[in-house]
């Protein structure tokens, strides 16, 4: 075994020795035991799957000698966040038979199932094939699902970039056949043919995941700056319609690896849409062959971008497109449009964006909420369901007439109205956190609500009540609601402190500084509230907290 072999992480030769994501996943899913083996662990992520516990039950359970709650998460990558009312109403009862009964809506448009049983994966995933549908490559060393904002979706003078979100998730899915063995046939295909993988991923896949946006020209819901490959809609002078390139976004840092960062996407290039293609296979193979496969820490492209810099970055992904990237437009990014409400689209027909609070959708315990709300009208209508990157729901494609149907039947299932929603809850975004995940330090979305009670209060308290101001919540540092560029970014520390990041805002542009550490959540409205009463004082007509925060308070 060769030097560099040896200091590879234990994961690059599971992919490599996996047959192209098959392993012993088969093998593993029809044994009797409720979870896998490591290696098989791995593989799942791949496959839109991952292996958890009920950390609520964790300790006890330990304790009292028993083996752990083992249950999976199974994320559903849908580009664009788009489904139709049948596949809704898929996603609905997947969630009633086979889940927890709840639908997480995710900051990356995608939908996902928690508490799903071992045997119950390969149902899950043939239900999901069976309304064209899978959550394969959900997950995993590869292109993630493709987040554009919901305005481009819905807007017919933007169907091209609907088409693209598709059309990128089609190109850059790894090409093996192993999740429809696996997961939807259950059975090894009868070709002895060996599959052929992209040249892009090749037997090892990418370093780590790898993340793509389209931004709305007006406005950055995507936060297309934290991806590692962002596209903004724009218009060249002498090329016309085409994307503005960014790369190199990542939001995640390790407390345990100081060399950890986060970082906002620099302009790469100018790209027509047949140029865009090549452009993202050339910073693909650059990360493919530069990303760190000997720390998973350290292995996003952001990295290899700050560790080379950026002119011998660039210089790399312009040897590998084999010509001149011209240089990228002047784009100005705008604040984030949270989609929420009514509107009317071009061709008459309409939307409204409902507040999903942490992207939880659930019914209360009398089977009254979102949940059957939602599946009533998926039931009567053929809909869209759009899921935003605010982990909130945009029903479109509501005709005219239906409106005061729709209104009704939302608010009969106490669904409450734009109107009704407090400023902070409004923007507010928190992630899974416990009992799921497996790296959460702290609470997040099970807090969130006392959270933005307590931080309302401090604005109400200081005559502020309606003016924004965005708040996200994170259990652990690798920043998954993106704190990181929030105005109030709350991120767990230690097993019961935050720390509290201040500064970002609503274009996305900046990243917040850390302002105070190792805080218990109740502390944290006092520490904002002078800071708070300083913007109302001394803040410029209309100016964010965070704008405000930059310009004044940092020091
Ligand atoms: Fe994330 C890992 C949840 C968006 C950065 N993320 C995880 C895992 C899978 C935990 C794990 O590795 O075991 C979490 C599953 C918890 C659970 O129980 O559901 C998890 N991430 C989420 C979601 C569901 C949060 C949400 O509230 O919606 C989002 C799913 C997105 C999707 O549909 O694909 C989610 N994660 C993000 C974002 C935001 C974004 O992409 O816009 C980030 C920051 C941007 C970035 O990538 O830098 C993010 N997640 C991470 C990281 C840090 C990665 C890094 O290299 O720095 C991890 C840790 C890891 O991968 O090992 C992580
Ligand atoms: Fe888990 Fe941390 Fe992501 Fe929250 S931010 S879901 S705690 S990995």
């Amino acid at each position: 075994m060769s030097e560099e072999t040896a200091s590879l992480v234990a994961e690059e030769s599971i992919k490599q020795s996996s047959n192209h994501l098959r392993g012993d996943l088969l093998e593993d899913l029809e044994s009797a035991a409720p979870n896998l083996s490591g290696h098989s662990e791995h593989l799942l992520k791949f496959h839109g799957i991952y292996a958890q516990d009920n950390r609520d039950v964790r300790r006890e359970r330990t304790l009292a000698g028993e083996s752990l709650e083992y249950i999976f998460m199974i994320r559903v990558a849908i580009p664009g966040g788009r489904l139709s009312s049948t596949q809704w109403l898929a996603i609905d009862n997947i969630a009633e038979e086979l889940a927890d009964g709840s639908i997480r809506l995710t900051t990356r448009q995608a939908v996902q199932f928690h508490g799903v049983l071992k045997f119950s994966l390969q149902e899950l995933s043939g239900r999901l094939h069976a309304h064209a549908m899978t959550s394969f490559a959900a997950c995993g060393d590869v292109v993630r699902n493709t987040v554009m904002c919901s305005s481009l979706v819905s807007d017919d003078d933007h169907t091209h970039v609907t088409e693209l979100a598709n059309h990128l998730a089609t190109k850059f899915k790894p090409a093996t056949q192993a999740h429809w063995e696996v997961f939807v046939n259950g059975e090894r295909a009868a070709s002895i043919e060996p599959d052929v993988e992209h040249d892009f991923y090749g037997d090892t896949y990418l370093p780590r995941k790898f993340k793509i946006a389209i931004a709305h020209p007006d406005e950055n819901c995507v936060d297309v700056l934290a991806q590692d490959l962002g596209l903004i809609p724009s218009t060249h002078p002498d090329l016309g319609a085409g994307y503005n390139v960014v790369i190199g976004g990542g939001l995640g840092r390790s407390y345990a690896q100081p060399d950890t960062f986060a970082r906002l996407a620099t302009p790469l290039t100018f790209v027509t849409p047949d140029e865009l293609d090549d452009v993202i296979r050339a910073v693909l193979t650059t990360y493919r062959d530069l990303g760190d496969r000997t720390n998973r820490r350290r292995a996003r492209l952001k990295y290899v971008a700050a560790d080379m810099g950026i002119d011998d970055f660039y210089a790399e992904i312009e040897k590998r497109y084999g010509q001149a990237l011209r240089p990228a437009l002047t784009v100005e990014l705008h604040d984030a449009d949270d989609h929420l409400g009514w509107r009317t689209l071009s061709d008459g027909t309409l939307e409204v964006g409902i507040r999903v609070g942490a992207g939880r959708v659930r019914d209360d315990v009398n089977g009254r909420g979102l949940r059957s709300a939602l599946r009533e009208l998926a039931t009567a209508r053929e809909l869209r369901f759009l899921i935003t990157p605010q982990q909130d729901i945009v029903i479109s494609a509501i005709a005219p007439e239906d409106h005061d149907w729709v209104a009704d039947l939302l608010t009969q299932h106490g669904v409450r109205a734009v109107e009704e929603l407090g400023n902070v809850e409004r923007a507010a975004l928190a992630c899974p956190a416990l009992p799921t995940c497996s790296q959460a330090l702290t609470e997040a979305e099970r807090r969130l609500p006392s959270l933005i009670d307590d931080v309302q209060a401090s604005l109400d308290q200081k005559g502020l009540g309606k003016r924004r101001l965005q708040l996200r919540m994170t259990g652990c540092p690798n920043g998954c609601a993106r704190p990181a560029v929030a105005e109030v970014g709350v991120v767990g520390r230690t097993k019961n402190t935050y720390d509290l990041f201040l500064g970002g805002g609503l274009r996305g542009d900046r990243l917040a500084s850390l302002h105070q550490e190792k805080l218990k959540l109740d502390e944290i409205p006092a520490i904002l509230e002078p800071l708070l009463e300083r913007w109302r004082d001394e803040g410029d007509e209309g100016e964010a907290f965070g704008d405000f925060y930059v310009r004044v308070l940092q020091s």
